[in-house]
C-alpha cells in the first residue's frame, strides 16, 4: 500500500508544485513588467562625426564618409553635436544618400547595451523628418578626417526600423525636448559597442520634386537607452523560496 501511495502521491505533489511555481512566475512575470531602469547611453560632449552613406549600384550600403562641417553636409549651426546636445537644436543635412552619425559614449555609459533609441522631431517641416534609421556599431577605431570613408565591413549591424514621427514639431535652440515630440523603437541586442553609426532616410525632397540631390534629413535628437526591467517584489519572494528549498536540499 505505501508503495502504491507513494506512486499516485509524488506525481500529485508534483504537479502541485508545478502549478504553484508557475502561478508565482506568472505574477513575477506581471510585476516585472511594470518598471524598467531606463540609462542614456549617449550625452553632450560625446565624441561624435557626421556624414553619409555610400551605396553601391545595387543599393547595398558599402561605406560612410565623413563629411566636412558647414560645407556640403550640414548647416552651419546645426551640426551633428547638436543630435546630442540633450537640447532641441537640431542636425539638419542636406544629402543624396542617407545621413548618420556616429557616436562614441563616454567608457561607463559606453558598457551598457543599447536596446532602445529615441528620436526627437525638429522644427521643420514633417518633409525633412527621418522615416527610418538604421544602428550598427563597432569596437574598431575608426577614422574621422573629413572625406575619410569607413567600409560598413568595419560594422555590426544592430537594429533598423521604420519612423513615423508625428506633426509635433520641438523647438530648436535650449528649447527642452519633450516626449510628446518622439518616437520610441525598442529592439533586440545583447552586446555593448565602442562606437555607434545611426543613419537615418528621409521621406522626400524639400519640394516635392523627386531629386535626390535636394534631400535634406532634420531631426533634433536621438539617444540610446539600455533598459532594464526591475525585478518585482514577487520575483525577489520567488527567489528567496527558491534559496529556501536548495537550502532544505
Ligand atoms: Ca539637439
Amino acid at each position: 500500500m505505501t508503495y502504491t501511495y507513494g506512486l499516485i502521491a509524488n506525481p500529485l505533489i508534483k504537479i502541485m508544485k508545478t502549478i504553484l511555481i508557475a502561478g508565482i512566475f506568472g505574477i513575477a512575470a506581471f510585476g516585472a513588467s511594470s518598471a524598467s531602469v531606463i540609462s542614456p547611453i549617449f550625452a553632450p560632449g560625446d565624441f561624435v562625426i557626421g556624414g553619409q552613406l555610400i551605396e553601391n549600384i545595387d543599393f547595398s550600403v558599402i561605406e560612410f564618409v565623413v563629411a566636412e562641417p558647414g560645407f556640403t553636409g550640414w548647416t552651419p549651426g546645426e551640426g551633428p553635436e547638436n543630435a546630442i546636445d540633450g537640447v532641441g537644436q537640431p542636425y539638419t543635412y542636406s544629402g543624396p544618400i542617407d545621413i548618420g552619425l556616429v557616436v562614441r559614449p563616454s567608457a561607463q555609459t559606453g558598457s551598457l547595451v543599447a536596446n532602445q533609441i529615441q528620436v526627437w522631431a525638429g522644427q521643420n517641416q514633417i518633409a525633412t523628418d527621418p522615416i527610418s534609421f538604421r544602428l550598427f556599431g563597432t569596437d574598431n577605431s575608426l577614422p574621422t578626417d573629413v572625406g575619410a570613408a569607413i567600409p560598413m565591413s568595419r560594422f555590426d549591424m544592430i537594429a533598423s526600423g521604420d519612423l513615423s514621427l508625428l506633426e509635433a514639431r520641438n523647438a530648436g535652440g535650449n528649447a527642452a525636448l519633450l516626449e510628446e515630440n518622439s518616437q520610441i523603437v525598442s529592439f533586440e541586442n545583447d552586446r555593448a559597442y565602442r562606437n555607434y553609426l545611426i543613419t537615418f532616410s528621409s521621406a522626400e525632397s524639400l519640394d516635392g520634386i523627386v531629386d535626390i540631390d535636394d534631400f535634406i534629413t532634420h531631426f533634433s535628437e536621438v539617444q540610446l537607452f539600455n533598459v532594464v526591467p526591475e525585478p518585482s517584489a514577487a520575483m525577489l519572494c520567488l527567489l528567496g523560496v527558491g534559496l529556501l528549498s536548495t537550502r532544505r536540499r
